[in-house]
């Protein structure tokens, strides 16, 4: 039966069922495909799948269900689950009960079952009478939770890898799985035309935005060097197209009336270049519509230059004493330490005031995940990596993701609504290659030293 499984390289099913962890439900990722159709995905369902040996199709039930993937035994093996088989639902050619009826397709009974199946007739009439099947629009769905607003030779303004404060004018070059390949505009090309600077993000990323965006809400932008020509690659010869804001998605809209975030304000955030620090930090300048740059305490260079955008409805942002209340441990300015660090003496002696509480996004939204959960998730720090990853621990809406078989230093903190983060079997899906855990895991339980090193920029 079924399907090739080093086909798809690195086996999810094989894994899971090593480590006896879970991975996370298609359903806690709202923006991957078919999360909102989740609910109606089960263990116990009936699907008629093609055995692609026989190219004929029979009976199955989900016995299983990991991500995208599940684990069917076909009718007929009862409790024999030797031969069951882990197929990929967004992928896979399976369907719902009725379905080769109506395409004039032959649902045969596999040769292992003629000997102990005599009237597999009625058989499968007993078996099928009020069994559960896959709704009838599931591939349409899927088709259309693939379709994506961008395509090459699309213009946007994304982050600048090489200084984080700015942005730069960039050309997506590849699309995949919704994730965009964007070449800067003065990015470069290599001796043989291979592109010197590239940036992957999804298209939802809160790093990328539409062709005047920065100047709009006061962000600084790099100006293009007309010097470097990158018309002999393929995604420049395209008639370039700005993008508009209706490709993108909307943030919530945040009232900044008169008390705002205002400069010099304190407050608790992701560290941007080292992204399993969460630190004390500075307002240091704001920006319209809801957008603020921020200074991380007592590593700053003092030119601004590593100053990052956060809108005040991200994740990444979080009130004083934040860390404390939920046991996490905060990064504290070189010169400090825990014993004697607090936060009502650190105003004090900085004569700042904290940000208003009531300014951050930290509603607790239940989203599902629980540590052990396995799932895959971009390393955002070389983010065209999409990586095999555990959510290791979650604070809020925060989640604190390990990538399997790295050290703690690669953990990051990332919001449980983060675009960045998809269900297990979405590289698959997707056609996106998936990086497996590399060596062997190292031992549970260690925690991250709390160090200050500066990891280099994505
Ligand atoms: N060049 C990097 C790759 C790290 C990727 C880790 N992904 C979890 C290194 O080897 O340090």
């Amino acid at each position: 039966f079924g399907q090739d499984a080093t086909l798809a390289g690195f086996d999810w099913g094989s894994y899971l069922e090593k480590s006896g962890l879970l991975a996370a439900p298609v359903s806690c990722f709202r923006h991957a495909p078919l999360c909102a159709q989740w609910d109606d995905i089960y263990v116990g369902l009936k699907v008629e799948v093609l055995n692609t040996h026989t190219a004929l199709y029979w009976i199955a039930t989900v016995v299983q269900l990991t991500g995208y993937k599940a684990l069917l035994r076909h009718e007929g093996f009862e409790d024999d689950d030797s031969h069951d088989l882990w197929c990929n639902l967004g992928t896979a050619d399976v369907h719902p009960i009725g379905w080769s009826a109506l395409n004039n397709k032959l649902l045969v009974l596999p040769q292992e079952f003629h000997q102990h199946i005599k009237d597999w007739k009625s058989y499968l009439m007993k078996r099928l009478v009020g069994a559960h099947t896959l709704p009838v629009d599931f591939h349409v769905k899927m088709a259309d939770s693939l379709r994506c607003p961008f395509r090459q030779g699309f213009r946007v303004e994304v982050v600048d890898r090489s200084q984080v404060s700015r942005t730069h004018l960039a050309v997506v070059d590849t699309v995949i799985g919704g994730r965009l390949r964007l070449l800067y505009e003065d990015g470069g090309l290599g001796p043989s035309g291979e592109v010197l600077s590239d940036f992957w993000c999804h298209m939802q990323s809160p790093l990328v935005h539409p062709v005047g965006w920065s100047e709009r809400v006061g962000h600084s932008i790099k100006k293009t060097d007309e010097n470097v020509n990158m018309g002999s690659h393929p995604a420049f010869h395209k008639v370039l197209q700005n993008s508009v804001p209706d490709q993108f998605k909307k943030l919530r809209t945040v009232y900044m009336g008169n008390t705002f975030f205002e400069e010099g304000m304190k407050l608790e955030a992701v560290d941007p270049l080292n992204l399993g620090n969460i630190c004390v930090a500075s307002v240091r300048k704001v920006l319209l519509d809801g957008y603020i740059m921020v200074g991380i305490d007592g590593v700053e260079i003092g030119d601004g230059s590593d100053w990052f955008c956060y809108h005040a409805s991200s994740h990444a942002i979080l009130p004083v004493g934040y860390c404390e209340s939920n046991d996490v441990s905060l990064t504290l300015p070189p010169g400090y330490n825990h014993t004697t660090f607090t936060w009502t003496k650190y105003l004090e002696e900085t004569g700042t005031l904290a940000a208003p509480r009531r300014l951050f996004n930290t509603d607790d939204i239940g989203h599902g995940f629980t540590p052990g959960m396995k799932l895959e998730a971009v390393d955002l720090m070389e983010p065209r990596l999409v990586c095999v990853a555990t959510v290791r621990r979650c604070v809020g809406r925060l989640l604190l993701l390990h990538f399997d078989g790295w050290g703690p230093e690669f953990d990051q903190w990332v919001d449980c609504q983060s675009p960045e983060i998809y269900p297990v079997g979405w590289c698959e899906i997707t056609g996106y290659q998936l990086q497996p855990p590399i060596g062997p895991e190292p031992p549970q339980g260690q925690e991250r030293p709390n160090t200050s090193k500066k990891a280099k920029p994505f």
